[in-house]
């Protein structure tokens, strides 16, 4: 499935249904009064956050959603029935906007950021009132009804952004999707070549309470992606609305004779962020130097000292080194975070 992060619909809800003009009929009743019903109200448009979707894929499908009108009143009193709600279900994380004029311009309704969140997005038309809600001293039998009004109409912007607790940073190839799958069921594409993972994944993990760890895989951003190369900055807003971000640069992005490299590795995609967006660059950033593996022992204890002194972590995602103490080291930020 394709992921796809905006999308434009349209919500009608139902028209009411038609007050009814009748009147009794009945074999010994020569002069019945009027017996009209009411017609029902038209159905409602409702928008529902839901964590079983993951895109907008399907609004590019459907565009128009429509909630059933009320049915016509009718004689003997009865009452037309109303329309049915029409609940549309969208991911966790969309931001709902309003097209209020021909320009384009919108105004934003409601950010569905929590499951199970409902919002009223089309209101139906109220049913009309049949003919015997008319009858008056003066007006015995009443030859009219109330229409049934129009539902509302809305043209609605959705725009989606992950929620996530933990936003992963870095360049193509540094081993996001590895260490995404190291600690989660999230089974990412991986491969040895840059722009391996097209599209946002997101992988959960779970403490030994049931509390949970949602974690934001974004594709590879390089140098310039402000200016479109690479796949350009897009997805970055898929891990603006993260507590933190997890910065991996990997081992063979720097010279070991040259440790400035690691601090300009960090940089690079820093500027990036700036670029994009300043306040994602403020973001708190947790540093982690991947594919220690590839590394001689004595590399190794020479990159310890200096990442020790400057809280990177050092990590092998393909082969865990590493990988408990900084998962343990998330867990306790996000449960300060969340106390
Ligand atoms: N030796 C070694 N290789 C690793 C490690 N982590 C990842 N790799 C390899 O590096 C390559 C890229 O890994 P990915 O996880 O796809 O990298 P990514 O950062 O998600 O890349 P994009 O999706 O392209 O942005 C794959 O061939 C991985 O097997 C590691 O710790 N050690
Ligand atoms: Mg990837």
């Amino acid at each position: 499935m394709r992921f796809i992060d905006e999308a434009e619909i349209l919500v009608r809800a139902g028209k009411g249904g038609h007050g009814c003009v009748s009147f009794r009929r009945e074999k010994f009743i020569p002069k019945g009064g009027p017996d009209g019903g009411c017609g029902g109200k038209g159905g409602d448009v409702y928008l529902r956050a839901s964590n079983k979707l993951l895109t907008l894929y399907d609004f590019r499908l459907k565009r128009v959603y429509q909630a059933e009108n009320g049915q016509p009143g009718m004689g003997k009193q009865k009452d037309g029935r109303a329309g049915q709600d029409l609940i549309v279900d969208v991911p966790v994380g969309t931001l709902v906007y309003e097209i209020i004029d021909e320009q384009g311009h919108e105004e934003l309704l409601v950010d569905l950021s929590e499951h199970g969140q409902t919002v009223l997005v089309a209101k139906g038309g109220k049913g009309g009132k049949g003919n015997m809600y008319f009858k008056s001293p003066t007006n015995q039998a009443p030859r009219y009804a109330q229409p049934g009004l129009p539902g509302e109409e809305k043209r609605l912007h959705l725009e989606l952004k992950l929620i996530a607790d933990v936003g992963l940073l870095g360049l193509p190839n540094a081993g996001k999707s590895t260490f995404l799958a190291a600690i989660s069921a999230a089974k990412p594409k991986i491969a040895p070549y840059p722009f391996t993972t097209l599209v946002p994944n997101l992988g959960v993990i779970a403490d030994e309470h049931g509390q949970k760890m949602v974690i934001a895989d974004i594709p590879g951003l390089i140098e310039g992606a402000h200016l479109g190369l690479g796949l350009g900055d897009r997805f970055l807003k898929h891990v603006e609305r993260t507590r933190f971000l997890l910065h991996i640069l990997s081992v063979e992005e720097v010279n070991l004779q040259d440790l400035s490299t690691i601090e300009h590795g960090f940089e690079l995609l820093t500027k990036e962020l700036q670029s994009f967006n300043p306040l994602l660059a403020q973001k708190e950033q947790i540093k982690v130097i991947n594919k220690i593996d590839l590394l001689s022992e004595e590399q190794l204890s020479f990159l310890q000292q200096y990442a020790q002194e400057r809280g990177i972590y050092l990590i092998s995602a393909l082969y865990g080194q590493g990988i408990s103490e900084l998962v343990e080291h998330l867990w306790q930020k996000l449960r300060r975070e969340r106390a």
